[in-house]
């Protein structure tokens, strides 16, 4: 697993606060310990990859943290492949799907990837006053079934370090089809 040890870089007067500017409640706050990103390589030709990813989570005030996914254990992003990594924060953000994004870029190589679908899971932090130490509540940051198949992963030969950043914590839903 990955962590995310640093403090927000950035945290503005606004934190605490909703869109309209008024002091939250403690039980509409939904705190993020947690996220977990669970993606499926699609299985079209070079659709696979050893490339390196980071994550990327911002939010309001100029949030910004960053971190590399883990290189797990065994022979990630190939064909048909679910991986599943984890990224805990030392200080849990208060995520509003309206204020704050989820991104993932690839950081090497020009071996583009295509994921077939990508999950984003927030694991809401215990102690919250009203939720027990041992509460299962969790959220869904992002879901796409099925990843769109023109957003590659640094698709084409980038003259630089060009790999774009695809937000991951929206979402997008198509028929389900034959998985390929
Ligand atoms: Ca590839
Ligand atoms: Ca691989």
């Amino acid at each position: 697993m990955s962590y995310i040890t640093y403090p927000p870089r950035v945290v503005g007067d606004n934190a605490g606060l909703n869109s309209a500017g008024a002091l939250k409640e403690d039980n509409v706050m939904t705190l993020i310990s947690d996220v977990f990103v669970i993606q499926t390589t699609s299985g079209i030709n070079h659709s696979d990859t050893d490339a390196a990813f980071e994550i990327i989570v911002r939010g309001p005030g100029g949030y910004e943290a960053r971190t590399d996914f883990e290189d797990l254990k065994h022979d990630e992003r190939e064909k048909g492949r679910t991986d599943q990594y984890r990224f805990i924060f030392d200080e849990p953000f208060d995520w509003d799907p309206g204020l704050w994004t989820v991104s993932m870029r690839m950081t090497n190589t020009h071996d583009g990837w295509l994921p077939y679908s990508i999950f984003v899971l927030g694991k809401v932090a215990p102690g919250i006053p009203g939720i027990p130490e041992t509460s299962a509540e969790w959220v869904v940051m992002g879901a796409h079934y099925v990843w769109p198949r023109d957003k590659w992963f640094d698709r084409g030969p980038p003259a630089r370090d060009e790999h774009p950043e695809h937000v991951i914590s929206d979402f997008t839903w198509e028929p389900p089809g034959p998985f390929g």
